[in-house]
Parts: structure tokens; sequence; C-alpha cells
């Protein structure tokens, strides 16, 4: 160990009051150490530390991860990132490329085949929704030899640090279809879909146009989702630039493509863990998020002995708290032991020797349901005699996108589920989604409340830790039908929160 990764060492452990690292201090093996700090080898070697502080903090917050990286999928982030450093942004092949685009030229297959090929993300949709999207293209663009860049709209250098070690994700302001990203919708004459459906494609033709718009937003219609059929992606495979906006998570649907399938189960033998590893491999919170999170943590979550997470998001127009979500949260907390009962009779009741404190980390737009749930164990002792903090660190009243503290706070709240021991999440949530994936939890969902009503049961265990695809395509490419793509495989269901809907489980998923 040098000198100087000696006092970093003591320094982030002064940082820490739970510093586990300290044992290792003195020991001439600090391979562990690293091998932790890397999240079992997910993350490269050589990141600037200072630029960052999450990426190699992230260790000393987070439990090691129950699921580990198949080597496959590591040695094939190590060579992605070989691909982005050769055709990252303004490298030679970058501009080359650009040429094509710029000069509006279609390519002829048989002429010099660009090298780089790009997959665009373009920003769109809630916070939720980006951090899966973003996720969702990055492994579109592993299965397909492709550079991702990444629109950085207005909040992405604020929120996440670069992922790649040598060169940018972030697409250049300079590029030239940028200016048209807010006009792609549904009905643009030169997304693929609508390219088809007017017979302006000729698929068989010699000539191929530098670039495709893909419009996968939750609005798309049948010739958009034909995006997730082998002979299309034939067809891709010759576009140097495919342009992408989508809100949802299509990772399951490219399960179901057969090209894919075969290096999708090398990468993620354990089908559930593709979001777990992936998000922690690619956002990482800026020092700004960072200070958010580590603060909070220390402050409210580390001394406790449990840590619960509980997030509250309603679909619903009229500003809460409402009862019926309310005697939701309650009705699920206890049922299922999250919590314990309070004892309404006794006003004081001296806690047993044996009573653990438990920190119950709450997340919602609303202060209501927060204020209700602390009331009730600020007044009432609980039959365990366990304590129970409860806090909320923000309560931004409605969803205020363009705004950067709005959204720092966001991503710091969704990283801080992530740290919990149990999680609770909200039926529908990409903002919970994101957590349950980042920390490894299978939560309990509280489903969905129709007609004003609590549901009941009130909520159920997630069978997976896999974000939803809520927009699913259900279409056999092959016989050109419809068909219920959830029961085709066993690691692609319906999901329990969104009943059509597709998540990822494991095979063999009744043991975890
Ligand atoms: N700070 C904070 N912001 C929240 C919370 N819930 C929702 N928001 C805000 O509202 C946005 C909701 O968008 P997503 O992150 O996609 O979450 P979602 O639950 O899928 O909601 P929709 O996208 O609206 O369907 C977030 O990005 C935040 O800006 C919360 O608990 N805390
Ligand atoms: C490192 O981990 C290995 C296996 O997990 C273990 O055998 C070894 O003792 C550990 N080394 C140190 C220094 O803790
Ligand atoms: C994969 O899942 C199985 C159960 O399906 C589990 O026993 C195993 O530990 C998991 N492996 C990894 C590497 O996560
Ligand atoms: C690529 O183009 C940019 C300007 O558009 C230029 O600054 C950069 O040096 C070029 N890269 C290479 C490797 O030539
Ligand atoms: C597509 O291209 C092929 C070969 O260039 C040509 O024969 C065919 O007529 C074209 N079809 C359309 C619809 O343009
Ligand atoms: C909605 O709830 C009300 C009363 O709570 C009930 O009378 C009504 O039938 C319910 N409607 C539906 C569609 O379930
Ligand atoms: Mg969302």
């Amino acid at each position: 160990m040098t000198l100087e990764s000696f006092i970093m060492t003591l320094f982030t452990c002064h940082l820490l009051l739970n510093c586990f690292l300290i044992q290792f201090i003195g020991s001439e093996d600090s391979s562990n150490i690293s091998k932790d700090k890397l999240l079992g080898g997910l993350l490269a070697q050589g990141h600037h530390e200072d630029s960052c502080l999450s990426r190699y903090q992230t260790s000393l917050y987070r439990k090691t991860s129950r699921y580990k990286p198949s080597s496959y999928l590591i040695s094939k982030l190590r060579s992605y990132e070989e691909l982005h450093k050769r055709c990252g942004p303004y490298t030679e092949s970058y501009n080359r490329t650009l040429k094509q685009l710029q000069q509006g030229q279609t390519q002829s297959i048989s002429s010099e085949n660009s090298e780089c090929k790009y997959v665009v993300w373009v920003s769109f949709s809630g916070l939720g929704n980006k951090i899966l999207t973003i996720a969702s293209a990055f492994l579109y663009a592993i299965l397909t030899n492709r550079v991702l860049l990444v629109d950085p709209g207005k909040e992405i250098h604020d929120l996440f640090c670069e992922p790649f070690p040598d060169n940018s994700w972030l697409l250049p302001n300079d590029f030239p279809l940028q200016s048209k990203f807010d006009m792609y919708e549904l009905k643009s004459p030169d997304s693929y879909g609508n390219m088809l459906k007017n017979n302006i494609l000729n698929t068989s033709s010699e000539s191929l146009s530098s670039f495709l718009y893909l419009h996968l937003v939750h609005d798309y219609k049948d010739h958009d989702k034909l995006f997730f059929c082998d002979q299309h992606q034939k067809f891709f495979s010759e576009v140097p630039w495919l342009i992408m906006k989508t809100d949802n998570y299509f990772v399951p649907s490219l399960f179901l493509i057969p090209s894919f399938e075969q290096e999708l189960t090398r990468l993620f033998p354990n089908k559930s863990t593709v979001f777990h590893h992936l998000g922690r491999y690619l956002f990482h919170p800026t020092n700004h998020v960072w200070g958010l999170i580590t603060r909070y943590y220390e402050a409210y979550l580390e001394k406790a002995d449990e840590r619960i997470g509980i997030q509250i998001r309603v679909f619903e127009t009229a500003t809460g708290p409402h009862k019926h979500v309310m005697d939701q949260i309650l009705a699920c907390t206890l049922q299922e032991k999250v919590l314990p009962e309070v004892d309404k009779q006794n006003t004081f009741i001296p806690p047993p020797r044996t009573s653990s404190t438990k920190a119950v980390l709450m997340t919602s737009l609303s202060f209501g349901y927060f204020d209700n749930l602390r009331t009730i164990y600020w007044e009432h002792p609980t039959i365990t005699g366990d304590v129970i903090g409860i806090y909320q660190p923000s309560h931004e009243e409605f969803q205020q996108t363009d705004k950067n503290s709005h959204n720092r706070k966001a991503w710091a709240e969704m990283y801080l589920l992530s740290l919990t021991d149990v999680l609770v999440t909200s039926a529908w949530s990409t903002f919970g989604y994101v957590a349950q994936g980042l920390g490894g939890l299978k939560p309990l969902v509280l489903y969905k409340p129709e007609n004003h009503t609590t549901p009941d049961p009130p909520c159920g265990r997630a069978m997976t830790m896999e974000p939803c695809f809520h927009a699913p395509p259900f279409y056999d490419c092959k016989r050109k039908t419809g068909i219920d793509t959830g029961k085709l495989v066993p690691h692609v269901r319906h999901c329990e929160d969104m009943t059509w809907g597709l998540t990822l489980v494991d095979d063999s998923h009744d043991d975890l």
C-alpha cells in the first residue's frame, strides 16, 4: 500500500463510524479491499478518485452484493471501455462517422463500413425512467457493439459521474441532430416505424441512411415495436447512428430476441441481476449528490440496527395525503412485520434490554405520510420496545424535472433507499425500481389503489429485484401475429405491480 493510499484509507475511515477498512490497515494483502471497492470487478481501476468520490466509496456504505457479476460480463465491460475510448466523442473515428451524418450521406454497405457505430440516448421523462432507459440503451449497445452516447439534457452532468475511464459518455453539444431531439415523437416522419409504415425504407436496398430515429416511448405503435424483431435488428446493424427516445426499461424484451439470447445468458447467468449490475456500473453520484447521500446516511441511518426504506409514490391528481394510502402503508408494514405495533393503552413501557433501533427512511413528494407515521411512533410505545425513528429528506410537493436541486434530491433519495435492509416501494414507480435494483432488494410492493380504496392485500413481496417494462410488445415476429410475450420463456414474466408489464426473474427463482 502506498503512503498516499494509506492516508486516503485513514481519511475515509475517519468519515465513517462504521469503518471496516481499519482492520485491513497494516496488512500487506489489500487485495480484498480493492476487490470490494471495485464491486466484485464491475468497476474499472484507474479512474481519478477525487473527481468522483462515490465511485470507490460506495462499498463503504453498501453491503457487498449477494450477486456476483459473471466473469464474462466483467470482460465485456472492459472491452466496451476500450471501444468507447477508441470511438468516443472527438476521436478520429467519431469525427469520421459524424462526417457521414453531416453530409447527409446514405452510405453504401459495400463501401468502407464505419468501424464505430453509435446509439444515442435522448433525454426524456422522469429521473427514474431516465436511469432505467440509459441502462437499457447501454445493454443494447453492448449487445450490438455500439458506443453509447448520452444526451446530457439539463441534468445528467450534474447528477452522474462519467462511467467510462478514458472518454466522455456525453453527446457533444455540437451534435448535428441535437436540435431535433425535442421534436422527435410518435408521428415524426423520420422515425423507423413511420418510414416502414410509409414504405420509405427499402430494407433490401443497397444504400442505407446514416441514421435512424427509434421511437420506443410508451405510446409507440406496431411498426415501432418491430425494433424487437430479429429481422429488423439485422437491418439496424448497418446504420452508424441510432437515435433512441424511450421512457421504458425494455431489457426484458431483448431477452426474447433470438440473436441476443445466447449472449445475454452468458452475460447474466442469473437473469434477475441485469439492472443490479449495470446500474451499479453506470450510475455514480457526483460529489455534490454524494454529499447529500453520505451526510444523510451518517446523521440518520448509520447507527440504527436496521434500516427500512418506504417509498411512497401516489399517482393521483389530488394532492395528498390520502387516507386510503396512509391506511395501506400501516396495513402493509404491520402485517408484514416491517414495523412493530404500537401499544395504545400504555403510555410508557420501559424498553427491554434486547430492544433495537429501526431507522425508517421515507421518501415522498408530500409531507403527510411521514408526519403521520412519525407521530404514531412518538405518541405511543411499541409493543416490542423497539425504538423507531422516522426520517424523510425532502417533500418537494410536485415533480420539477427541470430544476437541478430537485433532481439532485430525487437521485440522492433513490440511492439512500437502495442502502436500506428492508424496502417497501410503490407499484408502477420507476423511482422505486431504481432503488430496489441498485440495492439488490426484493421489495414489498404497495399495490396500486383503485377507486380510492386500500387494496387487500395492501402489499406483496416482489419475485424479482428487476424493474418492470411497462409497455412491452405482444407480437410474434416469426408468425406475425399477436402473442402473450409473458408466457414464452420462464425468465420473462408479467410483473406483479402491472399485469401487462414484463420483468426478468431467475429461471429457478423460488430458492432465492
Ligand atoms: N425528492 C423526491 N422526488 C420525487 C419523489 N417521488 C417522485 N419524485 C419526483 O418525481 C419524479 C418522478 O419520476 P420518476 O423518477 O420517473 O418516478 P415515477 O415514480 O416512475 O413517476 P412517473 O415517471 O411520473 O411515472 C422524480 O424524478 C422526482 O423528480 C420522492 O419520493 N422524492
Ligand atoms: C481475502 O479473501 C480470501 C477469500 O475470500 C481469503 O481467503 C483471504 O484470507 C482474504 N485475505 C485477507 C487479507 O483478508
Ligand atoms: C444465481 O442464482 C442462484 C439461484 O437461482 C443462486 O444460488 C446463486 O448464488 C446465484 N449466483 C450468483 C453469482 O449470484
Ligand atoms: C475531431 O474534430 C474536432 C473538431 O470538430 C477536433 O477538435 C478534434 O481534434 C478532432 N479529433 C481528431 C482526433 O482529429
Ligand atoms: C428496393 O430496392 C430494390 C433493390 O435496389 C429494388 O429492386 C426495389 O424496387 C426497391 N423497392 C422499393 C419499394 O423502393
Ligand atoms: C368505488 O367505490 C365506491 C364506494 O367506495 C363504490 O360504491 C363503487 O362501486 C366503487 N366503484 C368501482 C368501479 O369499484
Ligand atoms: Mg417514472
